[in-house]
């Protein structure tokens, strides 16, 4: 039986699946290098809930949903910003539901991490007090409506390149949460690729204003992929464990490719000069990415982290009336089981 932290009463967070198993420090996990494992793992098996896991594995895996988690709801702040000014009802709607898909990510997010024996309140701490990261992406503003379409077409097209292979992750939950987000994330894309088509294909001042969103997000757009390989320490371990199935570098080449020829659709110029492709490989080659900004980013020395952090620990403040109302629910619901068995 858990006690939850926060009501400190015995609640039914252990009948919801995953969470019913032993905490995982009580396990006897096998070692990193446990030929069982490293079978498994060959074998493309999957390790689920209550498999025993090496220990840093197990805080991999953690990291990395967490991470993603938050940043789903954090990325909810650029394009809420424009629910209330998106220009016709119909954009407004889809815009809200794109929003709310958002939030759901977040959720079965911190859902697939609680299967690991962490808390969604302990995970929301580390993000409050920025011990844990979340995508530098969200860390830039949306200036115009325009905006909306670039996040769309560039930032949800990055995350599906980056997100699709996880649906194969090792680690069951995070897989299985992902094929939904994904199919969401298409959606997305889309309604982003048709924004920027009817800006692209409108007035002069809606072209300019599209092309002027896509200069601003494309460079950020391809640091979403994470340093260069040579530069990312977890990747060949979290590559090994089939975590990660493609390296920083393979994704954002991939993305590069998907995207220049709807750049030409779209009527769209992305803003390099070097862009270029490369009859040998056939890929498109970038010039070289200024990770330096990444680096900035991701240190909290991005154009709106401050922004960014403030609002979310704020709504965190003021959502705590509905935590408290749910908790008082659980024990009143506790409480009656408890009395019925009696
Ligand atoms: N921003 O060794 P590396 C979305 C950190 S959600 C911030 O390569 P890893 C969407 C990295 O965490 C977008 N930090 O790490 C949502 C590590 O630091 P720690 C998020 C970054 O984990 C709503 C350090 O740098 N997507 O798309 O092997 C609306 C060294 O990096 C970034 C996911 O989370 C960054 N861009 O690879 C629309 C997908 N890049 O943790 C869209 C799942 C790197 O050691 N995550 N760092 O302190 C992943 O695929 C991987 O975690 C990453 C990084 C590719 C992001």
């Amino acid at each position: 039986m858990t006690l939850c932290r926060r009501c400190a009463i015995r609640c039914n967070i252990e009948r919801v699946y995953g969470n019913d198993f032993t905490a995982p420090s009580q396990v006897d996990a096998p070692a990193e290098d446990d030929p069982g494992f490293l079978a498994l793992l060959d074998d493309e098996g999957r390790v689920e809930p209550r498999d025993a896991m090496p220990e840093a594995y197990r805080k991999t895996l953690v990291r990395q949903i967490a991470q993603h988690a938050h940043s789903e709801i954090i990325g909810m702040q650029p394009e809420g910003n424009w629910i209330t000014r998106a220009p016709s009802l119909k954009r407004k709607a889809i815009l809200m539901a794109k929003v709310q898909d958002e939030a759901g990510h977040g959720l079965y997010l911190y859902a697939a991490a609680e299967t690991l024996g962490v808390e969604r309140a302990d995970l929301l701490d580390r993000l409050h007090a920025g011990t844990q990261k979340y995508s530098s992406i969200f860390n830039y503003p949306t200036i115009t409506w325009a905006d909306m379409g670039a996040i769309g077409w560039l930032v949800d097209g990055a995350a599906i390149v980056n997100q699709v292979p996880i649906t194969r992750c090792s680690y069951g939950p995070y897989a299985r949460a992902m094929v939904r987000i994904c199919k969401e994330e298409s959606f997305h894309q889309r309604q982003g690729f048709e924004i920027l088509h009817t800006l692209s294909n409108g007035t002069p001042a809606q072209h300019a204003m599209a092309q002027d969103a896509v200069n601003r997000w494309w460079w950020p757009s391809l640091m979403m992929f994470g340093p260069p390989d040579d530069a990312s320490p977890n990747s060949e371990r979290s590559m090994r464990w089939g975590i990660k199935r493609h390296s920083n570098d393979a994704l954002r080449q991939k993305f590069v490719d998907m995207t220049v020829p709807q750049s030409h659709a779209l009527g769209l110029t992305l803003p390099d000069p070097e862009l270029a492709y490369d009859e040998a490989s056939g890929h498109w080659r970038t010039g070289p990415i200024d990770f330096t900004e990444l680096f900035e980013v991701i240190k909290g020395n991005g154009p709106c982290n401050v922004q960014r952090m403030a609002h979310r620990r704020g709504a965190h403040e003021r959502g705590a009336w509905v935590r408290d109302a749910a908790d008082a629910y659980a024990a009143k619901r506790a409480a009656r089981t408890e009395a019925a068995v009696a």
